[in-house]
């Protein structure tokens, strides 16, 4: 190996151990949202036509429908641009650019036929349009600066008005290319003026977005490349709000994606098919069986299957970094007289400030804005490990030993049981929370006493962390 192969594999920061997590600091065992108020729901009167029933009302867990009011037959939404407080997990927040107090956007949901009306006002200060990606709409409609509107510029409303003749799963976001990195997209189902068949039962919809934090910086980096935050509608593992189904309902769970990644989204224990894109329902001679479906960078995918297994089924994205939180290369001395990735830049490199070079060169790229300084010198003795946790301990080698495995050290495990209880954490065995990370969520299949004790705890807003250590569960999941 060469001289400078290897101070590339020295310095690169690619090979960071998952996760180190701050907040030690009680936090509210309420359902985390995000900051801002929320929109309220539609008024019951109008609220869908005879169409929708049957199809089931999309659920986005951890983000808020668009509410909307009628005017002569127009269903008219306020969407307003501005900026979001967003808790990723309990202890870590950014301010990101989302729309009407949501990152991603709320959830915008109306029928195949309606005509709609978007009054947008830009709270950014900066100037921004919506685009409504994959809608059939007229030119001026498209939401592109100059090519089809004007710029709205802060504080300037714009309105959109179209009907909507299509029908499946798409969304809209803003069409700066950065403001779409700070956040900008939300979701917007269409449901068909014939409902589908089979019938769902449950139907869930899902944004796929990638963040680069700097360390102690609250503002996603948008000009990054990689990234250490993944989220799933604005919330990192363990945060994501599992989904609650009874068991033998039928699914569909619509996800899209808007970032600089593709996302292989894998579901446990189950086989589902594809059955709708971007463009709509696909016609179901062409669905085929699967458990990982890839939703590339502004596509959606539509995937649905009977959910007959009880049990607390991941979904998540199995690019093995995104699943993890908070991933950092400096995490400790991982070189600290192991066999494993060196580490150890200065602040000015991971802050990226660049003294010679340039920010893609050999260098610099793998490792930019990845570096912790002052908590990576070489004499810091310190571990990676978060602990101490028993299971690591009962059957371990000494630490001595450890470092000399070629390798080690690489994960790691971190319990957040209390911190992210919420009522439909209800019955999860006790630990659950280390195997959650990034974007990474549940599809709890719950039998019917379980679902309905679940849903009593909604609606009453009981929130409750598992009871008991993880190596001695108090009860069975599910019993
Ligand atoms: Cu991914």
């Amino acid at each position: 190996m060469d001289n400078s192969r290897r101070s590339f594999i020295r310095r690169s920061s690619l090979f960071g151990a998952a996760g180190l997590l701050a907040s030690s600091k009680a936090v509210s065992a309420q359902h985390e949202g995000h900051v801002m108020p929320k929109p309220q729901p539609p008024s019951k009167k109008d609220n869908r036509s005879p169409a929708s029933i049957g199809q089931g009302l999309v659920h986005t867990p951890d983000v808020p429908n668009l509410p909307w009011t009628m005017d002569n037959g127009v269903k008219v939404f306020r969407l307003d641009p501005e900026i979001v407080k967003v808790q990723l997990i309990p202890g870590k927040e950014m301010y990101a650019w989302g729309y009407s107090g949501s990152v991603p956007g709320p959830t915008i949901e109306v029928n195949e036929g309606d005509r709609v009306r978007f009054i947008v006002t830009n709270k950014l200060p900066e100037a921004t349009t919506v685009h409504w990606h994959g809608l059939e709409v007229p030119l001026n409609m498209d939401g592109v600066p100059f090519i089809s509107q004007p710029l709205i510029e802060p504080g300037q409303t714009f309105v959109y008005e179209y009907t909507v003749h299509q029908n499946g799963t798409f969304f809209y976001h803003s069409h700066m290319a950065m403001q779409e990195m700070m956040g900008m997209i939300g979701l917007f189902i269409i449901h068909p003026k014939q409902p589908h068949s089979p019938r769902v039962d449950k139907d869930f919809g899902l944004v796929l977005q990638e963040w680069a934090l700097l360390p102690n910086n609250p503002i996603p980096n948008s000009l990054a490349m990689e990234f250490n935050w993944l989220t799933i509608n604005g919330k990192a593992g363990p945060a994501t709000t599992p989904m609650i189904v009874k068991q033998g309902e039928r699914v569909r769970l619509r996800i899209v994606n808007l970032g600089m990644d593709h996302h292989p989204m894998h579901i446990h224990g189950n086989q589902f098919y594809v059955t709708g894109t971007e463009g709509g329902r696909a016609p179901e001679s062409t669905w085929f069986p699967g458990n990982t479906v890839l939703v590339g960078v502004a596509q959606a995918r539509d995937v649905e299957f009977d959910a007959v297994y009880a049990g607390d089924w991941m979904f998540h994205c199995h690019l093995p970094h995104h699943m993890m939180n908070q991933m950092v290369s400096m995490v400790g001395p991982m070189g600290h007289a192991g066999m494993g990735p060196q580490t150890g830049k200065g602040m000015e490199e991971g802050m990226g400030v660049i003294r010679q070079g340039h920010a893609l060169s050999e260098d610099l790229a793998p490792g930019l804005g990845r570096g912790m300084g002052d908590s990576t010198e070489k004499e810091r003795n310190t571990t990676n490990l978060a602990g101490p946790s028993p299971h690591l301990q009962q059957n371990s080698l000494k630490e001595g030993d450890k470092k000399r495995v070629p390798g080690y050290p690489q994960d790691m495990v971190m319990i957040m049981d209390k911190e992210v209880a919420k009522p439909e954490t209800y019955g999860l065995p006790p630990g659950w929370t280390a195997s959650m990370m990034g974007m990474m969520t549940l599809v709890r299949v719950l039998p019917p006493d379980v679902y309905e004790e679940v849903q009593r705890r909604i609606r009453e807003g009981i929130a409750e962390p598992p009871t008991g250590s993880p190596a001695q569960p108090a009860h069975k999941h599910g019993s």
